[in-house]
């Protein structure tokens, strides 16, 4: 029995600051239930998928940071789409913004959960790779500060049974670091899931500007090849409050081939067909760790 998993990745337009999350959410459903209609199992919505990417603002008080966090999850607003995965039998992975009281203080996250069909959390994930800055830098065009409104995550790079195979979650800038693919596939992750939120303008490295979808594309699909893993990358696209932001929304094979891939800048559904199996040949050949790897040799990159 070939395992098929059918995945949407639900690419999102822009989210207004003003809009509200009863708002996005209905725009989500809408989405899961496109998805459905195409047969899927699953649908990957991006990084923060409730509200606008907050992190391009300095904001002075805590209040105005905290509007943007989630303090449950379901909570009042979110809990449609639990019911829908519910009703419909599609499962999800959705980014936000989780606000939790933990080890006796508040702690904030940025957060993305997987959701089974049967509309139970299955598994959480806790953003590793922060960036930007911590201070308010006025020089930029925009503010990119994830350091300072969020604390690194603290679960380390998870892997969950579920759809018949091997789950695994990041989180956008997570996606440019090889090790966490590998720390998943370690674990015999066999499909990465991962939502992004990317500005077109590096202010650092405008440089880079040009080459933002060639680099994105670049590290999910070696990072699915190297790791024989499936990969499902989402963004959230276009002139977000005057900010511009990627698309390029893909689904990556194990080979390293992009199979299905967003072409606007809105929501958007791309579809893929994906078979779990396919991740077989590459994990037992060119990258059978057992058998290749020399972590011996790769010491320096824990200790460093
Ligand atoms: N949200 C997020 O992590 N964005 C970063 C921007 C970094 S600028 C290179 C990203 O890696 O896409």
């Amino acid at each position: 029995m070939p395992r098929i998993v059918s995945v949407g990745a639900a690419q999102l337009g822009p989210i207004a600051l003003k809009e509200s999350r009863a708002e996005v959410v209905e725009r989500l459903v809408a989405l899961m239930r496109q998805a459905k209609g195409h047969g899927c199992d699953l649908v990957v919505f991006p990084e923060l998928a409730l509200t606008t990417f907050f992190p391009r603002w300095y904001f002075e008080h805590q209040e105005e940071i905290d509007a943007f966090f989630e303090r449950q999850m379901p909570g009042h607003d979110t809990r449609k789409l639990f019911d829908t995965a519910r009703e419909l039998g599609i499962g999800f992975y959705l980014g936000y913004a989780e606000l939790v009281e933990q080890e006796g203080r508040l702690r904030r996250f940025n957060t993305s959960i997987l959701v089974d069909k049967a509309g139970s959390i299955v598994g959480k994930y806790r953003k590793i790779h922060l960036p930007g800055h911590h201070e308010h830098e006025p020089w930029r065009a925009f503010q990119h500060l994830e350091k300072r409104y969020f604390e690194r995550g603290d679960l380390g790079f998870p892997v969950y049974r579920a759809f018949g195979g091997l789950m695994g979650m990041a989180i956008c800038n997570d996606r440019r670091w090889p090790e966490t693919y590998r720390v998943m596939g370690l674990q015999g992750v066999e499909m990465v899931l991962l939502g992004y939120n990317t500005p077109v303008h590096n202010p650092p490295a405008p440089e880079h500007d040009a080459l933002s979808n060639f680099h994105n594309s670049l590290v999910m699909q070696s990072g699915a090849y190297q790791n024989g893993t499936w990969v499902v990358g989402v963004a959230k696209a276009g002139r977000e409050e005057g900010v511009d932001q990627i698309g390029n929304s893909i689904i990556v094979a194990p080979s390293g081939e992009i199979v299905a891939a967003c072409s606007t800048l809105g929501d958007e559904l791309a579809i893929a067909r994906c078979d779990l199996d396919l991740t077989r040949s590459y994990k037992s050949t060119t990258f059978n760790f057992a058998r290749h790897r020399e972590p011996d040799q790769y010491r320096m990159i824990v200790e460093r």
